[in-house]
């Protein structure tokens, strides 16, 4: 399925460790610190105090004043993304997170992307490979795992849409990115809408 993102952001992330992850966003650097783990359950579209020991900073997403919540355990990548909007946007949101696979040129096969439309936070398989500029699959449709869950839905008491992803630092499937020690990562946030 070809999709075209309304608004791209470009953050690096820096690997130092996996107990210390550091992030470069517009010249700033944001650590993602190690905290403790969500559980799947948890994925739900609602922000709630699993992600008190995570890092948050504010971003624009195009039109929209944004956060993006980051940390990680032992074994998974957590990220949220808080898009606010005081209406909720005919046809739906996508929320997505793209992890370049380290060549520095994004947007092309082999790059990885979490992704899932709000839909009242039902928890969705989120593990999505990348075949060509916005071509993108599930894994599980190219012989790959499925290493992510994501969920989203909109909150009208908090004027905006909520989307949480987890993601195995190191899956082993051939169809996904390693986040490695010590190692470097691109990822870049952003939304479409149908
Ligand atoms: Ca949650
Ligand atoms: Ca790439
Ligand atoms: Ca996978």
């Amino acid at each position: 399925m070809k999709r075209t993102p309304a608004f791209r952001q470009a953050v690096i992330v820096g690997l130092c460790t996996v107990a210390a992850i550091s992030v470069l966003s517009v010249g700033a650097e944001f650590s993602v610190p190690y905290g403790d783990p969500i559980d799947l359950d948890r994925i739900d579209g609602v922000l709630g105090p699993e992600w008190d020991d995570a890092n948050a900073h504010p971003c624009r997403m195009g039109k929209y004043g944004a956060e993006v919540h980051l940390k990680h355990d032992e074994r998974l990548f957590y990220v949220a993304l808080v898009i606010r909007t005081s209406n909720e946007i005919r046809g739906g949101l996508e929320g997505w997170v793209f992890i370049d696979d380290g060549d520095g040129r994004d947007y092309e096969r082999g790059d990885d992307l979490l992704s899932v439309v709000a839909n009242d936070g039902r928890r969705e398989k989120a593990d999505h490979y990348f075949k060509g500029t916005f071509d993108f699959v599930l894994d599980t449709r190219l012989g790959g795992t499925n290493d992510a869950y994501g969920a989203g839905r909109y909150d009208a008491a908090l004027g905006a849409y909520v989307f949480e992803f987890c993601r195995e630092l190191r899956s082993g499937d051939s169809k996904d990115v390693a986040i490695e020690d010590e190692g470097a990562l691109d990822i870049e946030y952003g939304w479409s809408s149908g």
